[in-house]
């Protein structure tokens, strides 16, 4: 819900953080503070407690004092000051004056809201009397610096929620607790996909067995997907001389996102953020025709990046990422086939992974900001015009975004939204003239000419670590059997008289390459089945003395109730169809 774009739920919001701040203010009659703005989720209030740190407990308190505020239906009563009034009125209180000192008089009227005991300086507008604000909800507490600057002092941000009606409130929650269980970070724990550890440090993520083996197909499919369009991969280091990104621009553009340098012997090295210098390397290494163009390098390439350690996010945003790579090199009049080569084959990719919520943007330079982008506009319109000619000729629904565009050149992005609201970019391609003339490249053209060719890079995963956040998200754990760490689990009704044959069976599935697990503990069959959904297993089989009697097999698949029972030959073509076909997990009924 797009509470910003509510007017009416915008006006409630915003008066709920008022009514939050006069609670917090009667609790904690030392509380200063900051801004209480209405944002996508709700509201937040940033509030200075000196030492004092507002635990999630603490919420329960704070609205109740808050239920008792809105009761006491107090009008919300607007006044305009000039600002040597406001100067006054808030002398003691430092982040006010801070707001005040910097408005213009001339731009806009400087007005506060009282309410009962408590004013707020504020722009309004609100409800009309406190006794509007029935149903709201404390959502969370966390740090936030002042001004959102690292150096400032950390405040307390408590986010909260209002609606007009106890019904919308509850269903809002609903969503919201929806999302929590979907959370790739703990549905990574609970499954055993990935761990973290201090030791290692934040944004580097440990891939476990189970996300290990996810990790391993879903590289060897789109590598093999590659291979087929005739890329061709590579293994390059993830460390380079300094001089490496000198030239190709990164020392100067992207710096701040890089991990400091490192000396060894008499040289300068530093971790990698991207992998295109090495690929133009390669280019390089060799002579072209244009009879070899497009060239496509692919490699599957761990880069670093300086992420800050607020931003990293499970395996969603880390510092260490394994990126779907590619630099595909072509001549000038190849741009726009193979653009559009691209974009069909993140699609085909979206369609084998039934991914449906998710956006393309296209991604423009900001004309005004020339330190990040070089200044040469012929080369940027004509670049940005190429890539929208693709997209409207696909009929590809998409927007535009000034300022999103690598320093290098316009792209397109495929944007999703996480679980917990995020929006990140998943599969990327962008167009570039300017490597391939920092590193001098070259192809012999028709006449025997030397020509430049052009630059695309790629990544359809974007990187393995966050494709498989986001699809952690939107199977909820529950993996396309093709994926799935363990695919079938084998339940034996009674270990006394059925472990036997299930044991034959996990051998025999063992030998089909299935990856099964069996079930020998001496527990009750509803326990084993419940413990199968929890651990989102696709298939369960179970084993009674119908189906050691008929040699046959029972399963149910995650999610339902319902049993089939097939001959083993029958199941294990089934399964083999199933994986083959890559069905997703919804189409198995
Ligand atoms: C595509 N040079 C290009 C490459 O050739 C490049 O590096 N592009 S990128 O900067 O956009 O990164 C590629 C993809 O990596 C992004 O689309 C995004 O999906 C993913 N990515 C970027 N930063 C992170 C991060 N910190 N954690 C996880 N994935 C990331
Ligand atoms: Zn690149």
């Amino acid at each position: 819900m797009e509470i910003k774009e509510n007017e009416r739920l915008n006006k409630l919001n915003h008066s709920c953080a008022h009514l939050l701040a006069q609670a917090v203010k009667h609790l904690y009659p030392e509380a200063k503070f900051w801004v209480g703005p209405v944002v996508e989720e709700g509201f937040y209030y940033d509030i200075d407690l000196g030492d004092k740190v507002i635990k999630e407990e603490d919420l329960v308190q704070i609205e109740k004092e808050m239920k008792k505020c809105a009761k006491a239906a107090k009008n919300i009563v607007r006044h305009e000051l000039i600002k040597e009034e406001a100067l006054k009125m808030f002398h003691d209180d430092p982040y006010k004056l801070d707001l005040i000192e910097r408005m213009d008089e001339k731009e806009n009227v400087i007005s506060c809201y009282t309410q009962g005991d408590f004013t707020d300086l504020c722009r309004g507008p609100h409800v009309d009397n406190t006794k509007e604000l029935k149903y709201f909800k404390l959502l969370k507490v966390s740090g936030a610096y002042w001004k959102g600057d690292a150096k400032n002092k950390m405040l307390q941000r408590i986010y909260g929620i209002c609606f007009d009606t106890e019904e919308d409130l509850q269903n809002h929650l609903a969503l919201l607790e929806e999302a929590k269980q979907r959370d790739h970070r703990k549905l990574g724990k609970e499954l055993d996909i990935f761990m973290t550890h201090e030791l290692v440090g934040p944004g580097f993520p440990m891939w476990l067995p189970n996300g290990a083996v996810v990790r391993r197909l879903l590289e060897n499919y789109i590598v093999e997907k590659e291979v087929a369009l005739g890329y061709h991969h590579v293994y390059t280091p993830c460390v380079a001389t300094t001089d490496l990104y000198k030239i190709s621009g990164h020392w100067d553009h992207y710096k701040e996102n890089m991990f400091p340098r490192m000396k060894v012997d008499d040289e300068e090295y530093v971790l990698r953020p991207m992998n295109c210098p090495h690929h133009m390397l390669i280019y390089k290494n060799s002579l072209h025709s244009y009879r070899d163009l497009p060239i496509r390098i692919g490699e599957l390439a761990a880069d670093f990046r300086y992420e800050a350690s607020g931003a990293v996010c499970g395996l969603e945003r880390v510092r260490c990422m394994c990126q779907n790579d590619a630099h595909l090199f072509v001549a000038p009049d190849q741009i726009e086939e193979e653009f559009a080569r691209v974009v069909n084959l993140i699609l085909d990719v979206y369609r084998d992974f039934g991914l449906k919520n998710y956006s393309f943007r296209l991604s423009l330079r900001d004309p005004e900001d020339t330190e990040k982008y070089f200044p040469d506009d012929e080369m940027w319109n004509k670049a940005e015009s190429m890539l929208r000619k693709v997209l409207d000729d696909l009929h590809i629904d998409y927007f535009e975004a000034i300022g999103e565009a690598a320093f290098y050149g316009p792209k397109l992005d495929v944007e999703v939204k996480t679980a917990i609201g995020h929006e990140v970019t998943l599969s990327t391609c962008q167009l570039d003239f300017l490597l391939p003339e920092k590193f001098d490249l070259t192809y012999i053209d028709k006449d025997g000419s030397k020509k430049r060719p052009v630059v695309l890079h790629r990544a359809i995963l974007g990187t393995i670590d966050r494709f498989m956040a986001f699809l952690i998200e939107e199977t909820k754990g529950v993996f396309p059997v093709w994926l799935a760490p363990t695919q079938v689990n084998i339940i034996p009704v009674n270990i006394e008289y059925h472990l036997e044959y299930a044991k034959e069976l996990k051998s025999w599935l063992e030998s089909n390459h299935i990856r099964v697990e069996l079930d020998e503990r001496n527990e009750k069959l509803g326990y084993k089945m419940r413990d199968s959904q929890t651990r989102k297993i696709p298939i369960t089989l179970i084993i009674g003395n119908q189906e050691i009697e008929n040699q046959t097999i029972s399963y149910r698949i995650h999610g339902s109730e319902d049993t089939t029972t097939l001959s083993k030959e029958e199941f294990l073509n089934h399964l083999n169809e199933v994986i083959v076909k890559k069905v997703l997990h919804q189409d198995l009924h």
